[in-house]
């Protein structure tokens, strides 16, 4: 899909201050990209369409993870926050026809990572929590393990998530902590 209707196609579907903060994550996954030698086209194509299911019916994804067998039903018991990545990749190919499965991927493993995460996964994990309209404490930081190293900046990014997860006592997925344990692991 071209990248002009991949943005249409988009910011239909988020609110205003969602679709700049996806223009945000398509640029920094695209200064990523390059700097890392990842597929550019397809870090702005998983960029763009990262949080397509941000804002779709909670009911209509609860019944998507149970109708789907590669989803799994242990989602449902975790916050409905996390429902918006692997739904939102299964519905970009049957809405839209996505099929890469590297960029799909991307999509579906934004939001917790995953252990094996492709350098092509690592750009928009990173991207989504350093994109220029992210503000938090701690931030800075990211930007500058960003440029140093890909995968000391998955840990950095983990590391801040498990941080902000347990300061406000809510459950953790089991996925978000495999993530930081996967690459603590792969760096010793
Ligand atoms: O969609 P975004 O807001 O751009 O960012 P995101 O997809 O990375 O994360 C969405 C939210 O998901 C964020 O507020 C933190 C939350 N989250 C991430 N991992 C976990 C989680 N929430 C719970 N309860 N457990 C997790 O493991
Ligand atoms: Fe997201
Ligand atoms: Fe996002």
């Amino acid at each position: 899909m071209e990248r002009a209707k991949a943005l249409t196609v988009v910011k239909k579907v988020l609110p205003q201050a969602r679709y700049e903060h996806t223009l945000g994550v398509v640029e920094s996954s695209l200064e990523l990209a390059e700097a890392y030698g990842v597929d550019m086209a397809k870090a702005e194509m998983a960029a763009i369409f990262h949080d397509y299911a941000k804002y779709r019916d909670r009911d209509e994804m609860q019944r998507i993870i149970r109708e789907e067998p590669i989803l799994p039903d242990l989602l449902l018991q975790y916050h409905h926050e996390l429902w918006h990545a692997p739904v939102g990749a299964l519905l970009v190919e049957r809405e839209w026809g996505v099929t890469d499965r590297e960029v799909l991927l991307a999509i579906a493993s934004h939001t917790t990572g995953r252990p094996n995460m492709m350098p092509l996964e690592q750009v928009v994990f990173v991207a989504d929590a350093i994109e220029p309209g992210r503000t938090y404490p701690g931030v800075e930081q990211l930007r500058e393990k960003a440029k140093q190293s890909l995968e000391e900046a998955c840990i950095a990014v983990s590391q801040h998530t498990i941080r902000f997860l347990l300061d406000r006592q809510v459950m953790i997925y089991p996925l978000t902590l495999e993530t930081y344990n996967a690459f603590v692991q792969r760096k010793g």
